[in-house]
């Protein structure tokens, strides 16, 4: 007999829930669970393709170990033992540096990957760490990490309440939304324009979501930070500025109009492609708006000017005083948020406490640049040993990351490798051993990380839908174990890494005055956990001790795991609320408006007033049924508009001699590829389109339906050394490239040869 469970869709940010058909061990449908508090029964195609995604039959089912060069199934034993005997003699010849660690998107859609790469990181005491943050929201975290003193404090737009939403680089409609979760994001922007409300996107594209708003502007790209600047001029030039209830803790906020005085609406027309005029009625709308929130993405994070304009954002939420406040930009607090200190000043955010060793560039939050990854492995240097070898979990950066085929060499030179990965594709192919995650239904969820980005604050928790596989390993468990085997533990019991978090964590909650459980004995409230194992255990704890916990008794009414557990559809905890000054950790305890390595900065950004590319940009773009590198493997989310097509405006068609459908070779910096072009206005002229995560057409891999539509990969338009210096977030939007028929090219090629 069929049955349903409930499961938190783990396939983007928006979380929802759903609820899984199961007819003997395997998922034969989804729909959205209407009685989710957050989402509310919302689906999109990808949810709806989960069972799917979960069945593809080229998911790894058992590890694989590398014997004589050819990867070969073992057991998990055989797998670890792997591990253990490739990466210590590594740590012990050449310390700590020499092995790297890279975490992919998909740990933070994980509860593995929420509980366990802290663990690796501190095990392995290694500064070689990249994550897929550094082609993503780097600079968001700096920003933040600068203006609130904490890289994690992302304000966010009260979507279901504002009145007004400044909307950049951003594409909600196909991507569901990011760093800020919220199911059913495109009926919440409908909601919004029907309350009248109003919409306005910046995007050189004319995506879906710009076709929703009330004005679109077809900014330049990589211009946004320009645009922000004179928006705020504007606000200080027309006395618009009003902070209202935050000024008491803001810092530096007389400084801001002269660092902004270069950057009038004039200054930035011509670099933005946006005439004063339309720059002044922008600013005058944000400031005139009851309330307003201005919330930028990708395409305002992955520009060479990504950290200030992720700056600019929170500094025009301030200045308008729509920062904290209902409507505006808000601060969610998490059920597993650590239990929130009294406000005060706090230690601040410091950049560049180490550099990579090759280019030396400074690090941000703990992390290198992932595009310099491949650098860091291939490139010997008097400053120390490059990495010899690497444990990659749930990272496909031979695909996401600028350069893959010198990262593909360079992955290739490891004295060992390690892939947590359900796949063998462009990355995994290079490990020596490939420990396999089960598939989504057999694992557990919770939202650590997208419930402290959410529109409502809510918490919901899913055990596995369907019970492991005979042969499977919990990723929980193979992340546990892996910790043991790089840190020279290897053999141990995978439950002592979980309670010796739990040992640890309240040893030192019972120190804090702050906290609920202060002076109790840290054994006693080990004891009061329950949880069917350690990451289970774990969670409680974590409720137990947050904003909303039951403090292990002190409130009676407050979350634990069971009271949870007994909420399968989730508990609402109410709508986002002000919050400040607690958040803030910057050492004078207020806002810093003006940190000094955004001063610092800023003579860049001016310098960017007079620069005009002389030709085309690319720019990505995300479609609705895809995600990232790894989803073109199944077959109900691949065909229609879902394919590696350039996207390329009719006059510059035109001028350059290309039809629609034609094959086209796109050059850069980092090297060419090719793909059909499709000739539409959806793109503003000078500007063209190709969507990234495609290129499966390396040998060795195991995604069978990828590879027979391969595609073309974008990222290897890009040598690696365009990045946003604050952060080292890698440019991967507003590039320059160059466009031919292939046909020409070809003519060219051949006449150059001959
Ligand atoms: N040109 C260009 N490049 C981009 C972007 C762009 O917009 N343009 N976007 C960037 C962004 S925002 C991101 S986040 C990165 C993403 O880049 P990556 O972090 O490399 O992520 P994915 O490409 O999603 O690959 C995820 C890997 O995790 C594996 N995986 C899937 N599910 C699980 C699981 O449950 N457990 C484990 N252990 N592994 C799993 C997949 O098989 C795959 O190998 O790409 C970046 N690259
Ligand atoms: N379907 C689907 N959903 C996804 C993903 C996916 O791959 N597919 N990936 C997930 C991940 S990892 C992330 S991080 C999020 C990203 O979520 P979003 O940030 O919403 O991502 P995109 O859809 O790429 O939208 C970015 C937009 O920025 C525009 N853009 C490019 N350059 C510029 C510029 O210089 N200025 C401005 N103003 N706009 C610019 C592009 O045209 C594009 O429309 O999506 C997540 N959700
Ligand atoms: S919007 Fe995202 S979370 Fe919701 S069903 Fe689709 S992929 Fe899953
Ligand atoms: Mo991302």
């Amino acid at each position: 007999m069929p049955r349903t469970a409930l499961r938190i869709c783990p396939l983007c940010e928006a979380t929802c829930g759903l609820t899984l058909t199961i007819d003997r061990g395997r998922v034969t449908g989804a729909r959205g669970d209407r009685d989710d508090v957050f989402s509310k029964g919302f689906i999109c195609p990808k949810g709806a393709a989960f069972g799917d995604l979960d069945a593809d039959p080229d998911r790894l089912r058992a590890p694989l170990v590398r014997v004589d060069g050819e990867l070969r199934e073992a057991t998990w034993d055989e797998a670890f033992d792997a591990v253990a005997a490739g990466i210590r003699p590594v740590v012990e010849r050449y310390g700590p540096h020499a092995v790297g660690l890279v975490l992919g998107n998909p740990n933070v859609h994980t509860v593995a990957g929420a509980l366990y790469p802290p663990l690796l990181i501190a095990g392995l005491g290694t500064r070689s760490l990249f994550t897929a943050s550094t082609v993503d929201q780097m600079p968001k975290h700096v920003s933040s990490g600068l203006l609130f003193g904490d890289a994690n404090a992302i304000p966010v737009p009260d979507l279901d309440r504002t009145d007004h939403l400044l909307l950049i680089g951003a594409n909600p409609l196909e991507s569901n939304g990011s760093l800020c979760t919220a199911p059913d994001f495109p009926g919440r922007l409908k909601a919004l324009r029907a309350r009248g409300g109003t919409l306005t996107v910046v995007d050189p594209r004319r995506t879906r979501t710009a076709r929703l708003a009330d004005r679109h502007i077809a900014v330049r790209p990589g211009t946004d930070a320009l645009l922000l600047a004179a928006m705020a001029h504007t606000l200080f030039a027309e006395d618009l500025v009003t902070p209202a209830d935050l000024a008491p803790h803001l810092d530096g906020l007389d400084r801001l109009p002269a660092a902004l005085a270069d950057f009038t609406p004039e200054a930035v027309a011509d670099a933005c492609d946006v005439d004063a005029a339309t720059v002044r009625t922008l600013a005058r709308e944000l400031a005139a708006a009851p309330t307003a929130a201005v919330y930028a993405r990708i395409g305002s994070c992955t520009v060479p000017h990504g950290t200030l304009a992720g700056w600019l954002v929170d500094v025009l939420n301030v200045l308008t005083g729509n920062l904290d406040r209902p409507g505006g930009a808000l601060f969610p607090q998490a059920a597993t948020d650590r239990t929130p200190r009294p406000a005060g000043p706090g230690r601040g955010f410091a950049l560049g406490r180490w550099h990579s060793r090759v280019r030396r560039h400074p690090e941000a939050k703990g992390e290198l640049p992932l595009a310099a990854l491949a650098e860091e492995i291939d490139t010997a240097t008097d400053e120390g040993e490059p990495i010899r070898a690497l444990v990659a979990v749930a990272a496909n950066p031979v695909l996401s990351a600028p350069d893959g085929d010198r990262l593909d060499k360079a992955l290739a030179s490891l004295d060992f490798m390690v892939s947590v990965d359900p796949y063998l594709n462009e990355t995994s192919r290079h490990a020596h051993v490939v420990l396999p995650p089960p598939p989504p239904a057999q694992s557990p969820h919770h939202d650590f990380a997208f419930n402290t980005l959410a529109v409502r604050n809510q918490v919901r928790y899913t055990r596995p839908a369907v019970p492991l596989e005979p042969g499977r390993m919990a990723e929980t468990e193979i992340l546990a174990r892996l910790v043991l085997a790089v840190t020279g533990m290897h053999g141990a019991d995978p439950a002592v890494v979980d309670a010796m978090v739990v040992d640890r964590t309240l040893a030192q909650a019972v120190t804090e005055p702050h906290s609920p459980v202060h002076g109790r004995d840290p054994k006693e409230l080990a004891a009061l956990l329950t949880g069917v194992n350690g990451p289970e255990r774990r969670l409680d704890m974590m409720l137990r001790l947050g904003p909303y916990g039951d403090g292990f008794g002190a409130d009676p009414d407050g979350l634990t795991l069971d009271r949870l557990l007994a909420h399968p559809h989730g508990i609402d905890l109410g709508p986002l609320r002000p919050r400040l000054p607690q958040p803030l950790k910057t050492r004078s305890g207020k806002v810093e408006l003006l940190p000094e390595p955004i001063a610092a900065d800023l003579p860049r950004l001016r310098a960017a007033l007079a620069e005009r590319p002389a030709g085309l940009v690319l720019v990505g773009r995300r479609h609705l049924r895809s995600n990232n590198s790894w989803m073109h493997n199944v077959p109900a989310l691949t065909g229609g508009s879902n394919r590696c097509t350039l996207h390329l405006h009719p006059e510059d068609a035109e001028r350059l001699g290309v039809r629609d459908g034609q094959t086209v070779r796109i050059k850069g910096a980092g090297g060419e590829v090719t793909a059909p072009a499709e000739v539409t206005d959806a793109v503003r002229p000078g500007v063209v389109s190709l969507p990234h995560g495609w290129g499966h057409d390396r040998p060795g891999t195991r995604t069978r339906h990828a590879s027979a539509d391969p595609g073309a990969n974008v990222n290897q338009l890009l040598d690696g050394s365009l990045l946003d210096p604050l952060s080292g977030n890698a440019v991967l939007n507003a590039v320059p490239v160059e466009v031919a028929p292939l046909s020409a090219a070809v003519t060219k090629t051949c006449r150059a040869l001959t």
